[in-house]
């Protein structure tokens, strides 16, 4: 594959793992996770990672799987790039995944006494997709295997923190998030 055709593909199989976080900024509200319960003094998760934005964005990014797998063969007449489709499993372990990781951060950041919306450089840019591969690793091995050469997650992690910069300035500017991060 050429850089573009990886850059299309990275894309493509990430952004299940993509759409979760946006939808849960603007889905999100409600119940916390962590019903307000603290570890030591801190919030274990803090107000910013409810019920309904991880469940809203879970959803969302299901969605979005099931709707590329529905465009695959357009797409790959359209685009002449071989884009895969998703298998049930990965379906869901993308942005669950997602989800997870980043809440595995705000936990992260809570134990080292970061206040809800500070900032974690590096950590914020990457926790969603590093966990979304990982639990598809897991739980859809051989499409992973299959999907994943070295060189598109070597894309992937370098095009993660640039789209996730890009889109929460973005989100920040349009007034959907309190912090451009
Ligand atoms: N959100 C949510 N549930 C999640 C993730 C996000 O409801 N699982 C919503 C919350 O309203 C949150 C907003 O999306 O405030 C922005 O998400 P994020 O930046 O991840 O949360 P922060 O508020 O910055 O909190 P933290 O410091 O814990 O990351
Ligand atoms: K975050
Ligand atoms: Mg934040």
């Amino acid at each position: 594959m050429g850089p573009l055709e990886l850059l299309i593909v990275a894309f493509w199989v990430m952004l299940p793992a993509y759409v979760p976080n946006n939808a849960a900024v603007l889905a999100g509200g409600g119940a916390p996770i962590d019903g307000g319960r603290t570890w030591n003094g801190r919030r274990i998760l803090g107000d910013g990672k409810t019920w309904r934005g991880t469940i809203v964005g879970t959803l969302v990014g299901v969605g979005v799987a099931y709707l590329l797998n529905v465009l695959q063969p357009t797409a790959i007449d359209v685009l002449g790039v071989g884009v895969p489709t998703f298998p049930l499993a990965a379906m869901v372990a993308l942005p669950l995944g997602a989800m997870l990781g980043d809440m595995a951060a705000s936990f992260l950041k809570r134990r080292t006494g970061r206040n809800r919306g500070a900032p974690l450089l590096g950590v914020d840019q990457l926790d969603f997709a590093v966990m979304a591969l990982l639990l598809t690793a897991i739980v859809a091995f051989e499409w992973f295997v299959m999907v994943f050469t070295l060189a598109l997650l070597l894309v992937v992690l370098i095009v993660t923190p640039i789209l996730h910069v890009v889109t929460n300035v973005l989100a920040y500017l349009f007034g959907f998030k309190h912090e451009p991060w």
